[in-house]
């Protein structure tokens, strides 16, 4: 079973590989061949997409090969569910396989890299099989021209080479200090994984999946995110990021100096530049949708399509309010509220060329991938994190008996010295350059600068009267603002990092629990290399190592090195919050696999059908409203100074 599953990850590494090369693999050219040949031979639960895969491709009408995929547009979003479906519904791996051989010298690169990525995270014959870093297949959307540029000197001279890279800019732009989270290769990868674990056009009904809390994984992950991204600025003298808004001009702009593979640079934009119409999107538009997401918030209920009145006051409600704003598949109406978050994504990234008359290609906010790289990408998401505020705002505080833990107290919780640091990291660049001319591949590297942390362990220290199945909670705030004044609690709520959330037993009496960082349920280690993924099947399938395959792989997770914010050379004090509550009364059912189930749950939600773990709303208890420390603090709960210091 083992050998079987390795020659499967096989197959998919080399239909990953070099996608811009057709026709690399003797085998799998036959199989696209006879894909064509052999329709009939082939089984799918669903053949309808495939009949009209091969119709759109017979007539031509396909996003030609070379050509730029942006999710964002409507007709090659069309073509690639068109794709995604055929390989999905695929009944047993052998159609599967001959499908994605047939696809992957004829469809669109862009178009074929993200239907198979799709398909394979949720198919249930690829379970376990590892995709390779985003970063090492499409290495363009993740380094600059300039890596680029030298990568093809240094092939042509047929030299080895290490190319190092910097951050975008320089230091007259106060955003530079803090590119090295949004430029950072593990995030962008974690961003567009997220995205293709939970797309916005899953149609849950037809794909027999469900997505358990899709909508409030959207808000949550998206708010960490901006947290995250406020602690690294208040960790370089930068002030907390501010919303954008439809009617200021955007202060800061952006020049990625990243380039496509073919089709040009992307778009720049200049300081001070203003939300302009672009083709089919008005701003008058976005700010009717905005209206009336912000008039249902009020009155507390949302209007179906069908005329059917919805409630929205309630925990559930920000479930549907995420489908709402992204919007996805699951929004009660679409017309009517409209799609803000993909249209904000859609008018940044279209900008400068806003009526199409230069041909731009399209900006880095209209890729998943890259979009974080743009400072206007975390003002966009504040903007619309604002509004899920309003929401939560309006809905009441948490009870004392919702907060408490009856007899169960922390007395102490100690933890390592917190230091950061940064580090030099390769991007092997195999995939970026071109084969048209005959040159033997040499060793081409990016090397970037990534932040990195010091392993630590949390010890709590809890007393409880009998024995307990405790949910554990530990986020970190900030403790004093750009300003240097304390932040109080209800503020310090907003920029609330989650760190962690596992089970841990209790017995009567006193209890020790060890936590260590690397368990963390937000983050994931870092992605093994397509070389290293190369080496370790091949030397599996020729019995020369046992390969451990772990069917609960996930892709989707922060990286783990920046679990941590960066703190200050002189130490930064934040605050640690632990809080414990009764897991018996918050589990959706019983299977104990599942609140570490694939070990990135927090941001990325459980896989496959399976229920998120838990069922209070994610962000628990700094959600809503804190009137006052002193009624909201019970003994379940434990707060106290860190300092992160920055190494260099
Ligand atoms: Cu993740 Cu806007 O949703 O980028």
């Amino acid at each position: 079973a083992e050998r079987e599953f390795l020659l499967k990850q096989k197959e998919i590494l080399r239909l990953l590989s070099k996608v811009h090369e057709p026709n690399r693999f003797k085998h799998q050219i036959e199989l696209g061949d006879k894909f064509v040949a052999g329709l009939e031979e082939l089984s799918f639960k669903d053949a309808s997409p495939v009949h009209s895969l091969m119709k759109i491709f017979k007539t031509k009408k396909f996003l030609p090969r070379g050509e730029i995929f942006t999710l964002f547009n409507d007709a090659h979003r069309a073509e690639m569910i068109v794709l995604f479906e055929a390989l999905y519904f695929a009944k047993n791996w052998e159609s599967f396989l001959a499908t994605a051989c047939w696809a992957r010298d004829r469809v669109n690169e862009g178009i074929f890299v993200y239907a198979l990525s799709v398909a394979v995270l949720h198919r249930h014959d690829c379970r376990g099989i590892i995709l390779p870093p985003a970063y090492e297949t499409y290495p363009h959307l993740f380094v600059n021209s300039r890596v680029i540029h030298e990568a093809y000197r240094a092939k042509m001279r047929q030299q080895d080479a290490v190319i190092r890279m910097n951050f975008t800019g320089t230091v007259k732009n106060p955003e530079q200090r803090v590119a090295y989270l949004g430029e950072d290769v593990g995030m962008n990868s974690h961003h567009a994984h997220w995205h293709m674990d939970f797309p916005f056009w899953w149609r849950s009904a037809d794909y027999g999946l469900q997505k358990d809390r899709k909508g409030e994984l959207f808000y949550y992950m998206h708010h960490q995110l901006i947290a995250r991204f406020d602690l690294e600025r208040l960790s370089n003298e930068l002030p907390f990021v501010e919303p954008l808004s439809f009617d200021d001009v955007i202060v800061d702009g952006f020049h990625p100096q990243t380039t496509y593979r073919v089709g040009g640079e992307f778009p720049s934009r200049p300081d001070n530049f203003a939300f302009q119409d672009v083709e089919h999107i008005k701003v008058r538009q976005m700010k009717d949708y905005v209206r009336r997401i912000q008039q249902a918030i009020a009155h507390g209920f949302v209007f179906s399509k069908n005329g059917i009145i919805i409630a929205l006051n309630d925990t559930e409600g920000i479930d549907m309010l995420g489908s709402m704003m992204e919007p996805s598949m699951d929004s009660p109406h679409v017309e009517y509220y409209g799609y803000l978050h993909n249209y904000g994504h859609i008018m940044l990234g279209q900008i400068t060329d806003p009526k199409g008359k230069f041909n731009l290609p399209p900006g880095v906010m209209e890729h998943f991938e890259t979009a974080t790289r743009d400072p206007a990408f975390f003002r966009l998401h504040k903007y619309i994190d604002n509004i899920f505020k309003e929401h939560k705002d309006s809905l009441p505080m948490y009870t004392k008996k919702e907060l408490d833990f009856p007899n169960v107290q922390i007395t102490k919780v100690d933890i390592d010295n917190l230091e950061t640091y940064f580090e030099n990291f390769d991007v092997d660049l195999l995939n970026a350059l071109d084969d048209t001319v005959e040159l033997d591949d040499v060793s081409i590297k990016a090397r970037v600068t990534r932040m990195n942390h010091a392993p630590f362990t949390y010890d709590i220290k809890v007393k409880s009267d009998k024995s307990h199945t405790a949910a554990v909670r530990i986020f970190l705030g900030p403790k004093y603002d750009w300003f240097g004044q304390e932040i109080d609690i209800e503020q310090k709520r907003m920029y609330m990092i989650e760190l962690d959330k596992f089970t841990a037993k209790l017995e009567s009496g006193e209890n020790t629990i060890l936590r260590k960082s690397s368990e963390s349920s937000v983050t994931i280690p870092d992605q093994i290399s397509t070389k290293k993924l190369w080496d370790r099947v091949e030397a599996g399938i020729q019995g020369a190592a046992t390969v451990e395959v772990d069917k609960d792989h996930r892709h989707c997770g922060y990286p783990d090195r920046l679990l941590l914010p960066k703190g200050k050379p002189e130490g930064m004090p934040f605050t640690l919050y632990v809080i414990l509550t009764d897991f018996d009364q918050e589990k959706v059912n019983d299977i104990a696999a599942d609140y570490s189930y694939g070990g990135s749950i927090s941001y990325c939600g459980a896989m496959h059908g399976h229920k998120y773990p838990d069922n209070r709303p994610m962000g628990f208890p700094f959600d809503r409203k804190i009137e006052s420390p002193d009624v909201f603090f019970t003994p379940n709960m434990f707060s106290r100074d860190v300092t992160i210091t920055f190494k260099g």
